[in-house]
């Protein structure tokens, strides 16, 4: 039988079909999602959750001349089934595929890119204001998940949508979940409107209404009625109950606390969002509203498929998994751990010995392996939403009180809180760990989520401490060597699996700007080439070196360990010995690891040809794997020994000239 989803590929498709056929197409849709993700994987539980959702904004609102912007967007994929790309679906997050977020140039119906959290609020109004001066009349409509509302990027949004337009429409798409539960006091308030029953009532009361009116009157008296809900029940549901102060001036008080009120937002709802036909309704009424409207929508993460309701954290993102059973298969024996699960035993026994250890995520538990934390140690793990700046200067306030936070976070997540490292921690030289996971590339995930700038963002700061160890027992020695300094330290280590060396009973203390010989030359007459490996890229240093030196050349490895401060001897000893210096790093190139040893050579006026393997100007897009972008960007082993080959010692003409 022909699925109503084959005739659709455009929002003008969808618009043909009448009300039931639409019911059974979200059913389609999300047959669609369920099958297609299980061979790739990608962002299921989310999109289970919005298909009636997306359908109705379709429905209502003509893209690309209307605008959708997608919080994070990890939740925009029915959207894409319905803009176009339906052809291209099972290709979503892999080489050449679809992105998993929205991107503006994959369509014309993406109107904003995005993959971090809480930035839909600000430019879909900026997209307002844009469009109030050219007076060009277009809906904007932007969709943000509860746990946006962690996030201090939203606030400053909603503060200013009043005082910037008439015309704003946002949709709380409340699920109840970040990517773990979701947390904090807005979480609890969301919870109350919820289940308040008098809002119940009301809210019953809301949606017979919408139903009964036809469309034209809906605009006048909707309004009314809904305000009268929210009013009633305002004075019990709130954040803090305020005591009405005589100079109130009509605002404030006990009975007019409702967050979204307050900043001078309408407040709609809380409505059902998998009620498709009152979902048209109500966006109908946000479309022909002249002022700035929030709608509450309840969804549920995973709606349609029994595993991801069950599992809403493991289904929010996962790789492929068995439709029938959702699992995911299991790692293949003798697989290494995760760098993150080394990480997250690691917190868990140094915190058990050092009191002055505590751990804190911005709302990735599991990402980050802190979970192991939570459940072993619960009052030393602090989840603080999705809220990376409130992270580092949490951190900072502990650590003036003698504390050592570790703050364990993403590499492209910590991005958004560089001022906070720079004004909080690192001028303040306060004693905050920084365990940065995903530094280096997460493949599937693109350009959003690769952790490749934080060695050039860092290394420019006064008072950092910064390294990368060469696999997991590194890791756990620089963890406990960091719970020893009375400076900011970071530790940057990439996804995935570690090495699978042993880790040792007691971590040991590193020398703070200490490299690591690994190699040493054999002084076997060949031409002598240093290379310096740091972090995950030890490893193809390591191999480089073997190949080189099968083909007469005399190699050394070096471990550099600290990326800041560089160990200058070590450098400069090897940068005299060596006729070639390669360096390795999972970062840009530019303002990286081996800038930083250019940087060293310069003022050491020494000229030994550098060659640096590391990731180009650009950014590096998304693939199914990570040995493929690799490849394509020339990290490999064989383009390594390619350029030492290329690479003329130059030294010796070069001195020659100094001479002369
Ligand atoms: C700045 C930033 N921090 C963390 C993340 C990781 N992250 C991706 S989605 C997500 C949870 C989003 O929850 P919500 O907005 O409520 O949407 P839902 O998935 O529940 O639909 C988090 C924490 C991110 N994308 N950006």
């Amino acid at each position: 039988m022909s699925r109503y989803l084959d005739m659709v590929d455009q929002p003008a498709h969808l618009k043909k079909l009448k009300l039931d056929q639409l019911q059974q197409l979200a059913g389609e849709v999300r047959e669609e999602l369920i099958t297609k993700l299980a061979k790739g994987g990608g962002h299921l539980g989310p999109n289970l959750g919005v298909v009636e959702l997306t359908i109705a904004m379709h429905m209502v609102f003509d893209t690309p001349r209307d605008k959708f912007v997608w919080d994070v967007s990890h939740q925009s994929y029915v959207h894409k089934l319905f803009t176009g790309r339906k052809a291209r679906f099972g290709t979503i997050r892999q080489t050449d595929g679809l992105n998993g977020f929205s991107l503006r140039t994959e369509s014309e119906h993406d109107c904003y890119g995005a993959g971090h959290a809480g930035t839909a609020l600000s430019a879909a109004l900026g997209m307002c204001a844009a469009r109030d001066q050219r007076k060009s009349g277009e809906n904007v409509v932007c969709v943000f998940g509860d746990a946006a509302l962690t996030n201090g990027i939203s606030y400053e949004a909603l503060n200013n949508i009043a005082h910037t337009t008439r015309k704003f429409i946002g949709i709380l798409n409340d699920n109840e979940w970040s990517i773990a539960k979701n947390v904090g006091a807005i979480a609890g308030y969301l919870n109350q409107i919820i289940t308040h029953p008098r809002y119940n009532r009301l809210r019953k009361e809301f949606e017979a209404l919408l139903r009964r009116l036809p469309a034209g009157e809906i605009t006048s008296k909707l309004g009314i009625k809904a305000e009268e809900a929210i009013k009633a029940v305002a004075a019990e549901v709130s954040l803090k109950h305020k005591p009405a102060s005589p100079d109130a001036d009509g605002r404030g008080g006990s009975g007019s606390s409702l967050i979204f009120e307050e900043m001078g937002l309408r407040y709609l709802g809380p409505i059902d969002g998998h009620d498709l036909p009152l979902l048209i309704r109500t966006l109908e009424f946000a479309k022909h509203c002249d002022e700035p409207i929030v709608l509450h929508v309840l969804t549920q993460k995973g709606k349609g498929y029994d595993v991801a309701i069950k599992h809403p954290e493991k289904f929010h993102g996962l790789g492929p998994y068995d439709i029938t059973t959702g699992n995911t298969p299991p790692s293949k024996p003798g697989t290494a751990p995760a760098y993150q699960d080394v990480f997250g035993a690691a917190m868990v026994r140094l915190c058990q010995k050092d009191t002055t250890l505590v751990g804190i995520t911005a709302a990735m538990p599991s990402g980050t392996g802190l979970k192991a934390l939570e459940k072993a140690l619960p009052q030393r793990y602090y989840d603080v939403g999705i809220a990376e700046e409130h992270a580092v200067i949490f951190a900072a306030g502990m650590a003036t009180m003698g504390f050592h936070p570790v703050v364990a976070i993403y590499s492209t997540f910590l991005q958004r809180a560089y001022d906070c490292i720079h004004h909080d921690v690192c001028l303040q030289d306060l004693p905050v760990i920084f365990c940065m996971d995903r530094a280096g590339l997460s493949a599937n995930d693109g350009p959003t989520h690769h952790g490749l700038f934080d060695i050039a963002y860092l290394r420019c700061l006064p008072n950092v401490i910064a390294m990368a160890p060469k696999h997991e027992d590194e890791l756990v020695d620089m963890m406990f060597t960091c719970s020893l300094q009375k400076h900011p330290t970071f530790i940057r280590y990439p996804r995935g699996a570690a090495e699978g060396v042993p880790i040792k009973e007691s971590p040991a203390l590193l020398e703070i700007g200490k490299a690591e010989v690994t190699r040493h030359f054999a002084n076997t007459g060949g031409r002598k080439v240093a290379l310096f490996g740091l972090g995950n890229l030890h490893s193809m240093a390591k191999q480089t070196a073997e190949t080189l030196a099968a083909e007469g050349f005399d190699c050394a490895v070096i471990n550099p360990r600290f990326t800041k401060p560089l160990d200058a001897g070590a450098h400069e000893f090897f940068g005299n010995a060596a006729d070639i210096v390669v360096t390795f790093e999972d970062h840009a190139l530019t303002g990286g690891y081996g800038s930083a040893v250019l940087e060293l050579f310069a003022e050491k006026h020494l000229t030994t040809p550098v060659v640096r393997i590391g990731w180009p100007d650009q950014f590096i897009e998304h693939a199914t794997t990570v040995d493929y972008l690799r490849k394509k960007h020339g990290l490999t082993v064989e383009n390594a020994v390619a350029q030492v080959k290329a690479t003329s010692p130059a030294t010796d003409a070069v001195k020659l000239a100094a001479v002369s």
